[in-house]
């Protein structure tokens, strides 16, 4: 979602398009030379192994040499060199989010059902093997991400969760995001970055199996590199910068809305704020109220150019109208805070997260205290998909049992739709089957 000034538009007539939002803002955002240097940097390591990923650590991590696995007692204390309610306010998100996640994985059962006599189908979820989490913590630590990654993996049943968390300046790990992932059961935490320590998950060289899957967000270079080894390995999504978007109208404070709206313009100077409104004062109120916060907020320097550059306040002539430019936006993450939020939930359809009434903000669920995912789709990646949550980790295999009494109809139609393919050995395989079945 791109935009540009005059901040406050006007649909007085039927829906348009504001502008076109970008379907793969991720990849539009993709420079040739970050795709170049990943792929270099993916090739080097393919070929020289952890030799190459210990060279870029030094290289652009200022690693020194010595263990990059932290040791299960350095993982088990990272809690206790944080200040009391910093701790509680993490075991809090943890337990919140798994709580979640295990309900959420409650309600995807096995199922099995025998279609005709003797043909019993079914699916079981199995979750994936291995899983590596990239843990930022990068100019924001994101602290809740082991949560969204780890925790939820954990929670979906995954046998072994590994992470990396880049060096801090002193060349050790972020002790809130080691510890989020200690309380959510990671197996082993690295301190590596970037690109080397995706590769270095994805091509096994971690003394550990190569991993089925890498979750977590990162820098371009972190997206990129995840871009380019999908297909090795899965992924969770490609996110871009986040976004917020708001939908309120006259019964909402406009302090409200606007703090919710630099809560979020304050991840990046290009992440989107967008205000959708039934009601014109209402959203120059908020125009007003976002100048007057950003004049006192720390990351102006962040926010206040996102909010210039990536902000719009959209005034919508009814109900239906907010709804059908909501769609079209598919933000990563919904604010409803109106008269009507029940009405807005049954009709909205495109969204990562939805937060409804005013009591409810992004910033709930951004820190894990609402339990839900934050690694979310961005860029209107929500019109197809969802956030990351349990489903993603866990495989939905199918079975099939067949007894004798199935056979006929099953071997007559095979052999009838293989022998118009031309595909002999297929048609063999039913007409095997047929014969036995015949013969006793
Ligand atoms: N809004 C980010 C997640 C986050 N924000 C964590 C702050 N902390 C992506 O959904
Ligand atoms: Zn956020």
């Amino acid at each position: 979602m791109r935009y540009s000034t005059p901040l406050l538009q006007s649909f007085e007539g039927s829906f348009r398009h504001l502008k076109t939002p970008l379907i793969d803002a991720p990849a539009a955002q993709r420079e040739p030379a970050v795709i170049e240097t990943v792929t270099s940097m993916l090739l080097d390591i393919q070929n020289r192994g952890l030799d190459a990923v210990l060279d870029y650590a030094r290289k652009l991590d200022n690693y020194q040499g010595g263990d990059i696995e932290l040791t299960p007692q350095q993982i088990a204390t990272s809690g206790d060199r944080l200040p009391a309610d910093l701790r509680a306010a993490i075991e809090l998100g943890s337990a919140r989010t798994k709580a979640f996640a295990a309900e959420q994985r409650s309600h995807l059962t096995d199922f099995e059902t025998e279609l005709v006599p003797g043909l019993v189908t079914g699916a079981r979820y199995v979750p994936v093997s291995r899983v590596g989490a990239y843990l930022p913590a990068g100019r924001f630590p994101l602290t809740a991400s082991a949560f969204m990654t780890v925790g939820v993996a954990k929670a979906a049943g995954v046998p072994t969760v590994i992470a990396c968390t880049p060096p801090q300046p002193d060349g050790g790990a972020n002790d809130a995001v080691v510890y989020a992932a200690h309380l959510s059961g990671v197996d082993r935490v690295f301190v590596l970055g970037g690109v080397q320590a995706l590769a270095a998950m994805a091509y096994g060289l971690l003394g550990e199996l190569p991993i089925d899957m890498l979750v977590g967000a990162g820098n371009a270079f972190v997206a990129e590199a995840k871009r380019q080894l999908f297909g090795t390995v899965a992924i969770d999504l490609l996110a871009g910068p986040s976004e917020v978007a708001v939908l309120s109208d006259e019964t909402a404070d406009p302090e409200i809305v606007a703090a919710d709206l630099l809560g979020q313009a304050e991840h990046g100077p290009n992440s989107p704020a967008a205000l959708v409104t039934t009601s014109e004062e209402h959203g120059r109120a908020v125009i007003a109220a976002v100048e007057r916060q950003l004049a006192e907020l720390s990351t102006e320097p962040i926010a206040g150019p996102a909010w210039r550059d990536y902000g719009v306040v959209t005034v919508a002539k009814d109900r239906e109208t907010a709804v059908a430019l909501m769609d079209d936006l598919a933000p990563e993450h919904l604010e409803v805070l109106t008269a009507d939020d029940d009405w807005y939930h049954d009709n909205l359809r495109n969204y990562g997260s939805i937060f409804l009434g005013h009591w409810s903000t992004v910033a709930y669920s951004d820190k894990g205290m609402a339990g839900t995912n934050h690694v979310l789709p961005t860029a209107g990646g929500a019109k197809h998909s969802a956030g990351l949550s349990v489903s993603r980790f866990l495989k939905p295999l199918t079975y099939q049992r067949i007894a004798r009494e199935a056979t006929p109809t099953l071997a007559e139609a095979v052999q009838v739709i293989s022998d118009s393919e031309g595909m002999a050995a297929h048609s063999a395989t039913a007409t095997m089957r047929l014969a036995t079945y015949t013969q006793n």
